[in-house]
C-alpha cells in the first residue's frame, strides 16, 4: 500500500472512477475493498482524503482482466464505493464506467488496437453478461477526441457505442422478477423490472413528485424519500435480490409525462442520493418497462410504433436515447451511445 498501485482515472459515460488492472489489486476482496475505501477517501460524505467526488457517481471502479472465455477480450468486474459508509458492493453492474473499458484495455495493452475501429467485447462479472464497446483507435491507440455529445457531460468526445446481447433478467433472473407487469406496494402501482439493472418504475406523481425536479430538491424531499425507500425495501426481496438495505439496488425510477419532447421523463434514486442524469442499464431498464403495455411508465410515455425503438428517456440533464428491440415479447438487444475520456494515468495510494 505504501508504494501504491497502478491505476488510471477516466471518465466513463456520465460517471467517473479508478480503472485498475486485476493483477495489481489485491487478490484476497477485503483487503481489496480495504484498499479501495482508503483510495476513494470512504467513509466520509466529502472523501476529502481520497480521490472520490463525494458523490455515488464519482465513487466507482473497474477491475479490468484479460479474458479466457472464448470470443470475449475482457472481463470488467463494477464495483460501487460507497462515499459514507465503509461497503464496497459488486452487486450492480454500471453501464457508464463500462464505456471507459475498452479504451482502458486497449491502453493497457490487454487488447490489440486496430487501425480506424477496434471492437471490445466485455464480460460483465456482475451480470455475467457480454457488452461490446466499440473504440476509435486511429493508428491503434484510443482517441478521445470526437463530435460525440451526451447529456450531462460538457463539450463533445469520441464516441463509445456500446451494444448488449441480452441482459434481460441479468440480476434478477428474469426480465420482470416477479412476473407481473404491474404490482402494488404500499398502495402504490409499480413495474419491477430488470433489463440490464433492476429498477423499480412508478409514476412520480404516486409519490407526491412531480418527476421535474432537481436532484437536491427531491434528496431534501424527506416524505417522497421515504416512501421510496419504503418500497424499494418491500422490492428487494420480491425481486430475488434479499435485503437490499445495504445493497445499491435496485433503484427507483420516478417518471413523468416529458414536457421537452422526451418519450417518458425520470428522476432515479441510486438509491438514495437522485442520479444527476440516469444510469446506461437504468435508462434500458425504464425503456424497456415503457414498453410494457399497461405498465405505470407505458401509460405516460410516447413512443414510436415498431419492435425496435430509440427511447428518449429524459433526466434532469436533458436525455439518454436508448435503442431496445423487443420481438414477441422478449427482448432481442439493447444499444446506447457513450463517450469517454482518459484523465490521469499513474499511482494512487
Ligand atoms: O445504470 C449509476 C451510473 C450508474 C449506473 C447508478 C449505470 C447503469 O450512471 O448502467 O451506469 O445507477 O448507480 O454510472
Amino acid at each position: 500500500m505504501s508504494d501504491g498501485v497502478r491505476c488510471m482515472w477516466m471518465r466513463g459515460g456520465t460517471s467517473k472512477g479508478g480503472y485498475f488492472l486485476a493483477e495489481d489489486l489485491p487478490g484476497d476482496v477485503a483487503a481489496r475493498d480495504a484498499l479501495l475505501l482508503r483510495v476513494m477517501g470512504s467513509p466520509d460524505p466529502r472523501q476529502i482524503d481520497g480521490m472520490g467526488g463525494a458523490d455515488p457517481l464519482t465513487s466507482k471502479v473497474a477491475v479490468v482482466r484479460k479474458s479466457d472465455r472464448p470470443g470475449v477480450d475482457v472481463d470488467y468486474l463494477f464495483l460501487q464505493v460507497f462515499v459514507d459508509r465503509a461497503i464496497v458492493s459488486d452487486a450492480q453492474p454500471c453501464g457508464n464506467i463500462l464505456a471507459g473499458v475498452g479504451p482502458f484495455a486497449i491502453e493497457r495493452g490487454l487488447v490489440h488496437g486496430r487501425d480506424g475501429e477496434t471492437p471490445v467485447t466485455i464480460y460483465m462479472e456482475n451480470t455475467k453478461e457480454v457488452a461490446t464497446a466499440t473504440v476509435r483507435t486511429p493508428g491503434g491507440r484510443p482517441t478521445y477526441e470526437g463530435d460525440a455529445v451526451i447529456s450531462g457531460v460538457p463539450g463533445t468526445a469520441s464516441p463509445v457505442p456500446l451494444e448488449f446481447a441480452n441482459v434481460a433478467g441479468s440480476t434478477c433472473g428474469a426480465l420482470l422478477p416477479t412476473g407481473n407487469v404491474v404490482d402494488v406496494i404500499d398502495g402504490v402501482e409499480v413495474t419491477m423490472i430488470d433489463n440490464g439493472m433492476p429498477v423499480v418504475v412508478l409514476a412520480a406523481e404516486a409519490v407526491g413528485a412531480t418527476g421535474r425536479e432537481a436532484p437536491e430538491e427531491l434528496e431534501k424531499n424527506e416524505a417522497v424519500r421515504a416512501k421510496v425507500e419504503a418500497i424499494r425495501l418491500k422490492a428487494g426481496p420480491l425481486m430475488k435480490l434479499g435485503d437490499v438495505k445495504d445493497k445499491p439496488v435496485p433503484k427507483m425510477s420516478l417518471v413523468a409525462a416529458s414536457k421537452d419532447g422526451w418519450a417518458l421523463d425520470t428522476r432515479t434514486f441510486i438509491p438514495h442520493r437522485v442520479h444527476k442524469t440516469i444510469g446506461v442499464f437504468g435508462a434500458v431498464s425504464v425503456a424497456t418497462a415503457a414498453m410494457l403495455e399497461g405498465s405505470p411508465a407505458n401509460r405516460i410515455a410516447t413512443l414510436a410504433p415498431g419492435e425496435r425503438k430509440t427511447i428518449a428517456v429524459g433526466h434532469p440533464e436533458g436525455e439518454t436515447s436508448v435503442v431496445v428491440e423487443m420481438r414477441g415479447g422478449e427482448i432481442v438487444s439493447s444499444a446506447i451511445l457513450r463517450t469517454a475520456r482518459k484523465l490521469f494515468d499513474g499511482t494512487v495510494f
